[in-house]
């Protein structure tokens, strides 16, 4: 059914989010000056692979995969209410299936919504302006 269809998904997901980093990782040896090691916080640039100032639904969603892994703290794969931070209406409308924990799948599930809110000239591209409302620093 969708479930496995969804597993290749979220594998693909995963591998982008995990190139991500590592593609941070290779530009941030080098020069070490701007920020310290400590905030390593992914700009723009670091999600436009392609280097063309906008984030296509791809990239964006390596970067909002991205941002699960980085709100699940304690690392067990689920966003539980203190991860997900105090937005308690977040939170709910999130947890489909009300286990009161987030797993990847219900999260990555808010992510067309998400998208959609952020692309506020509806072109399918997140430009720098519109990547900030949805959470990426320019
Ligand atoms: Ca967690
Ligand atoms: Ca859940
Ligand atoms: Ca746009």
């Amino acid at each position: 059914m969708e479930y496995g269809k969804n597993l290749v998904h979220l594998f693909v997901l995963l591998s982008l989010a995990a190139l991500v980093e590592a593609c941070a990782h290779f530009k941030m040896a080098p020069t070490r000056n701007k920020k310290s090691a400590a905030s390593k916080e992914l700009t723009f640039a670091d999600h436009d692979f392609d280097g063309d100032g906008r984030l296509n639904r791809e990239e964006a969603e390596a970067a909002y995969a991205r941002s699960f892994g980085k709100l699940d703290k304690d690392g067990n794969g689920y966003l539980s209410r203190i991860e997900l931070g105090p937005n308690k209406k977040r939170f709910e409308e999130l947890d489909s299936d009300g286990d009161d924990r987030i797993s990847i799948i219900e999260y990555m599930r808010s992510f067309d919504r998400h998208f959609s809110d952020a692309d506020s000239n509806g072109d399918g591209h997140l430009d720098r302006e519109e990547a900030a409302k949805f959470g990426i620093p320019k």
